[in-house]
């Protein structure tokens, strides 16, 4: 099988990770979360693409690029997304995973159960291949590798 191409996409504040609130999201920095997400990607077979934005129309604009047969991201197997804040509000990135049809993986750091009742919705869950959430960073390793079984399991 040729390699995957995998994009990984961190939502709103996600860039301050390592920096503030280590309570609820650790210690590690985003880009140590994105290296460790490369160099997991070397060994599984996979090229790993990140991309962090703080704005909702960004990260749109990336799902339906990665959906398109020609863009400057190029060919995209699958998704792998911690939608942030956006996970309970944004149905502008529930129609663009919907739309754009690529198997995704929702991830969170911290256990969203386990916390505040707004954060126990998500507007995209159910359009997930599945969801992590609550194990860190880890819960990124744990997204790509279930993301890589599941392409070579279902022919993507
Ligand atoms: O647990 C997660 O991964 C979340 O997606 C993180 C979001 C939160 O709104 C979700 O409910 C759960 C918040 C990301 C904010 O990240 C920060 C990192 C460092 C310092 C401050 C915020």
């Amino acid at each position: 099988m040729s390699l995957l191409r995998i994009l990984v996409l961190h939502g709103p504040n996600l860039n301050l990770l390592g920096s503030r609130e280590p309570g609820h999201y650790g210690t590690t920095s985003l880009a140590d979360i994105n290296q460790a997400l490369i160099e997991l990607g070397d060994r599984l077979g996979a090229e790993i693409i990140t991309f962090q934005s703080n704005h909702e129309g960004e990260l749109v604009d990336k799902i339906q690029q990665a959906s398109l047969a020609r863009s400057e991201l190029g060919h995209i197997d699958g998704i792998i997304m911690n939608p942030a804040a956006y996970t309970h509000t944004s149905i502008a990135l529930r129609d663009a995973v919907l739309a754009g049809g690529k198997p995704f993986i929702e991830v969170h750091l911290s256990n969203i159960h386990q916390r505040e009742q707004f954060r126990h919705r998500s507007m995209l869950a159910d359009t997930a291949v599945g969801v992590i959430a609550g194990f860190g960073a880890c819960s990124y390793e744990l997204a790509l590798r279930g993301l890589i079984h599941h392409l070579k399991n279902t022919g993507g």
